[in-house]
């Protein structure tokens, strides 16, 4: 597979980043600012409804962009995922679907959508390499989520063999960093730590529960790192075939209990509430795809949860 084919984006062309105001839309901003894109335009809902069809195409006609990138879609947790399928399934359907009809009646001809490494079946040889998709049963808690996300990946995939886009999709492993959704039960595990760990602290608190058994294993990579290679993506990829981006190694869930504690300096008890689902029992990406076109991640774990752990700690000062 030649994957190398295609040439870096024209910096003066117009980029359109859905979900502009989510974690990793806000991060593909300021790094398209970084790299010398002059004509940036961010789209969250209060600018477009993306799961009204005629509010996205009369939005696409109005920017009328010559790349795109999808950060746009509901997104949460375990918890949130396994307790809301129907919102999970349909808000992301909608969202993709009037996305890429109004992306390909402007004449968009690159464009990246960003998936999930939840569709890949629940038990996947580890690392997971791109070639595992559909080849088994999803994750039950959350199988609605991913299978709207594969719906993107064979869209993408679609759009490519029936009209010739140049569109992508890229599959990164879980996504954390400042500026997420540090919700007590909605967000996704790291945030969750950094605040339940955190508000110990603040108490005084000698305890703090963590979900699940704690032996669940999962890969974190930080949105910088994720939106330096959606870039990289754009400039170096044109492939039906999806890329997966994670950081290459994982840890359990008692493990970052743990690192999230020694960030936050909580020095109590870790217990484990065993009727909170465990997920998906390991989800560690194969990324020689993506290193072979010459991408690295560049933010150590440790790092980059103590810099997120101090943000929310700001963040919290200051409200
Ligand atoms: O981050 P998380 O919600 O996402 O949970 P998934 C990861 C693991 O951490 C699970 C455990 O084993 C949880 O049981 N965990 C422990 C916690 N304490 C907590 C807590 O306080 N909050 C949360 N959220 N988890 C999601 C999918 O799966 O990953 C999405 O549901 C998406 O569809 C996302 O793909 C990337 O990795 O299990």
């Amino acid at each position: 597979m030649d994957m190398t084919k295609t040439v870096p984006l024209d910096r003066s062309a117009t980029v359109l980043v859905a979900g502009s105001t989510g974690l990793v839309g806000s991060v593909v901003i300021r790094h398209l600012h970084e790299q010398g894109f002059t004509s940036v335009v961010g789209a969250h809902t209060a600018d477009v409804d993306l799961t009204d069809p005629a509010a996205t195409t009369e939005y696409f006609d109005s920017i009328r962009p010559a790349v795109v990138v999808d950060a746009a879609a509901r997104v949460g947790g375990i918890d949130a995922n396994n307790s809301e399928p129907v919102e999970f399934l349909n808000d992301n359907l909608r969202i993709q679907t009037n996305l890429f009809t109004a992306a390909h009646a402007v004449g968009v001809d690159r464009l990246l959508f960003l998936g999930s490494s939840c569709i890949y079946p629940k038990y996947s040889p580890q690392p997971i390499p791109e070639s595992a998709l559909l080849t088994g049963p999803l994750e039950e808690t959350n199988d609605a989520y991913a299978i709207a996300k594969i719906a993107g990946v064979i869209a993408v995939r679609s759009y490519r063999r029936q009209y010739g886009r140049r569109w992508i999709s890229a599959m990164p492993t879980n996504v954390y960093g400042p500026g997420d959704s540090f919700h007590p039960t909605r967000s996704h595990v790291l945030p969750a730590l950094i605040r339940r760990f955190h508000e110990a602290v603040e108490s005084g608190a000698e305890e703090v529960v963590v979900w699940g058994t704690g032996t669940p294993r999962r890969e974190f990579i930080h949105v910088d790192d994720l939106a330096a290679a959606c870039l990289h993506l754009l400039d170096h990829y044109d492939d039906p075939e999806p890329v997966n981006v994670g950081c290459g190694t994982d840890v359990s869930i008692a493990q970052l209990a743990s690192l999230v504690a020694d960030a936050v300096g909580f020095t109590g008890r870790i217990t484990w509430d065993v009727s909170k689902p465990d997920g998906t029992p390991r989800k560690l990406l194969d990324t020689s795809r993506l290193a072979g076109i010459g991408w690295k991640p560049a933010i150590d774990l440790v790092d980059g949860l103590r810099d997120t752990a101090r943000w929310y700690a700001d963040s919290v000062g200051a409200s």
